[in-house]
């Protein structure tokens, strides 16, 4: 293992495919199969690359942990089921998403190309992760992507009164003719839970808005939205039911449609340090060359042309592959005392 490069501050810069290799052996060591691990190490080294902080490397001691109480199955074999021309199902069976989607991934573009639409239903399933690399690579291959999975009751709905909603994120991406794929990927709730947790730990506060205390109350302590509280929607005072409405709609299309279970539904009690949640999640994907006869990619690229010449000059997607550019030239921005805690994790 090479040795860490010094940082600006107590940063170290760790090479990508090094750091890859530290979470690959985390995950086995905690007990899961090489293909998950592989899967799982995948996504969260490219968040933590991509700068997308609240669901890279700040994750692996949830996963540990996870692993450790018995909640999930990480050695889980996943089963593909071909329901129909267009619909492909998995039961993750009680493992997490991410080697469910792989297990389907080849099946489910060959349909998306055959039928010009493909869904693909996972259930039964962990997702801990950012969503965004489910949709990128089908980008990449000219597709355009959606997907959406639910996660733990941790949402007042708007006008509610207790959590019920997950953060339920929604991520997008479509191919550009000039440039790498426009994705968006947000969480339905002001903002990730990961977030306030990272807030919590730095001692910071978070605007008002984001949560309320265990009162129903108002803060800007995050302690307070974790602890007995709870998350509010995104879209503010005068927007909430707008957020609200579409985490509702990733709770019928993750769950309801695919057979997982409701962010609500599932009851982690008797699994002290279990942390992800046990739900669904579903993609959709669209092969544009079958649609509107016109060039997609092309078309994408002459919105964001005009998107640019509005005045939104920072694309959804931008800084994440301005910050993959720059790990990938100088190394990983991790913090140091937090790449010791990873290696210490990984063993000997
Ligand atoms: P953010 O609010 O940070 O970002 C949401 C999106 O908006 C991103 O695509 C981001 O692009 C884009 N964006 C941010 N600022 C601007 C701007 N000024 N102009 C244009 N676009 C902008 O994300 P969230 O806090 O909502 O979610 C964070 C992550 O948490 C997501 O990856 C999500 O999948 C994950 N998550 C996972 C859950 C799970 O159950 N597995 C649950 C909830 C969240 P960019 O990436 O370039 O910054
Ligand atoms: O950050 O909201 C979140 C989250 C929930 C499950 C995984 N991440």
């Amino acid at each position: 293992m090479t040795t860490p490069t010094l940082g600006p501050t107590d940063q170290v810069l760790i090479p990508f495919d090094e750091m890859r290799a530290v979470l690959c052996q985390i995950f086995e060591r905690h007990g899961t199969s090489a293909e998950v691990a592989a899967a799982l190490a995948d996504n969260c080294a490219a968040a933590q690359r991509d700068g997308a902080m609240s669901h890279g490397l700040f994750r692996i001691p949830g996963y540990v942990s996870t692993l450790k109480s018995g909640w999930v199955d990480g050695k889980a074999v996943p089963v593909v089921e071909d329901k129909a021309p267009g619909f492909l199902s998995v039961d993750a069976a009680n493992g997490y998403a991410q080697p469910a989607y792989r297990a389907a991934y080849e099946a489910f573009v060959r349909k998306v190309r055959a039928n010009g639409i493909a869904l693909l239903a996972i259930r039964r399933s962990h997702h801990f992760a950012a969503l965004w690399p489910d949709v990128e690579p089908l980008a990449r291959e000219g597709l355009v992507a959606l997907t959406m999975v639910n996660s733990m009751a941790c949402v007042v709905p708007s006008g509610g009164n207790k959590a019920l909603f997950g953060t339920n994120p929604i991520a997008f991406a479509a191919p550009r003719e000039n440039g790498d794929p426009l994705v968006f990927d947000l969480a339905t709730s002001a903002t990730a839970h990961g977030d306030i947790q990272i807030a919590a730990r730095a001692g910071h506060e978070v605007p008002i808005g984001y949560g309320v205390d265990r009162h129903g109350e108002p803060t800007t302590k995050p302690k307070e939205i974790l602890e007995g509280g709870a998350l509010l929607p995104f879209g503010g005072e005068h927007g909430a039911h707008k957020g609200s409405a579409l985490a509702m709609m990733v709770e019928l299309l993750a769950a309801a449609l695919t057979g997982g279970n409701f962010s609500f539904e599932f009851d982690w009690s008797q699994h002290p340090g279990a942390q992800s949640p046990y739900t669904g999640q579903l993609i959709i994907a669209i092969d544009p060359s079958l649609t509107s006869g016109q060039n997609f990619a092309q078309r994408c690229e002459t919105l964001v042309q005009a998107m640019a010449d509005a005045g939104q000059q920072r694309q959804p997607g931008d800084r994440r592959y301005e910050q993959r550019a720059r790990s990938m030239a100088h190394g990983v921005p991790v913090d140091a005392a937090q790449w010791q805690q990873l290696l210490e994790l990984a063993g000997p």
